[in-house]
């Protein structure tokens, strides 16, 4: 069983490698195919670049393939990045890049005043969510599954861990004491907004074969 994901984000691949495979599916990416059509993500939503993604590889491969469109949703930035997280510091931007524009744009608005800081946790600079969207396109039956969720944190002033990927050494969840990139890919898999994107997806999927 193999399930074809349109990304070439390596972060992604890595949790879905480490969801799906225990379902006996092997994970394919982009990273496995030659000349694949262009993917310009126009939408204004995560549903609708998710979409946009699936449909296009789908079309391509005439196989079912499922897109993740995800990001971060700063409050104190009215939501930004949002979709454009992953190019925010610019088209080719690095998540270096990404983190240090996000806590540059933090610091202009002066928002580190903003929440108390409480013992034993670093200086919460704002509230802030991660929200992923899935989207399945079958090409030959002309379907389409999507799921969304999201997951609640705070962004934090320093850097803490070198697990995950994006913005997660500055993404802060208070209950855990712990920052997404200081999580395993399995603690992280327990509460990510993608893991519970999955699990809703999951959930619409039909012919679900209880094991
Ligand atoms: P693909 O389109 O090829 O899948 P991408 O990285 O461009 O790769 P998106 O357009 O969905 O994918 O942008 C997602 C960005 O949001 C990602 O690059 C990170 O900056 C951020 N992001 C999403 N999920 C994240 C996570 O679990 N941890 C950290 N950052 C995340
Ligand atoms: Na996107």
């Amino acid at each position: 069983n193999i399930v074809v994901i349109a990304t070439r984000n390596e972060g992604k691949v890595k949790e879905f490698e480490s969801l799906f495979g225990p379902k006996g599916y092997k994970v394919r990416s982009l990273a496995d195919y030659t000349e694949l059509p262009e993917i310009v993500e126009s939408g204004t939503t995560f549903a609708e670049n998710a979409r946009i993604k699936a449909q296009i590889i789908s079309a391509h491969l005439h196989v079912p393939v499922l897109a993740d469109d995800s990001g971060l949703c700063v409050k104190e930035l009215d939501g930004a990045p949002g979709v454009y997280s992953a190019r925010y510091a610019g088209e080719s931007a690095t998540d270096a890049d990404n983190n240090a524009k996000l806590l540059q744009a933090l610091s202009e608005i002066g928002s580190s005043e903003g929440l108390p800081a409480e013992v034993g946790h670093p200086k919460l600079l704002s509230e802030a969510a991660y929200v992923c969207a899935l989207a399945l396109i079958d090409p030959v039956a002309n379907e389409i599954i999507e799921a969304e969720d999201s997951c609640k944190g705070y962004i934090i002033a320093e850097h803490r861990g070198e697990s995950g990927f994006g913005y997660d050494p500055l993404f802060y969840i208070p209950a855990l004491g712990r920052t997404m990139a200081e999580l395993t890919v399995e603690e992280k898999n327990e509460i990510s907004h993608r893991a519970k994107a999955l699990r809703l997806f999951l959930d619409r999927l039909p012919d679900q074969n209880e094991s």
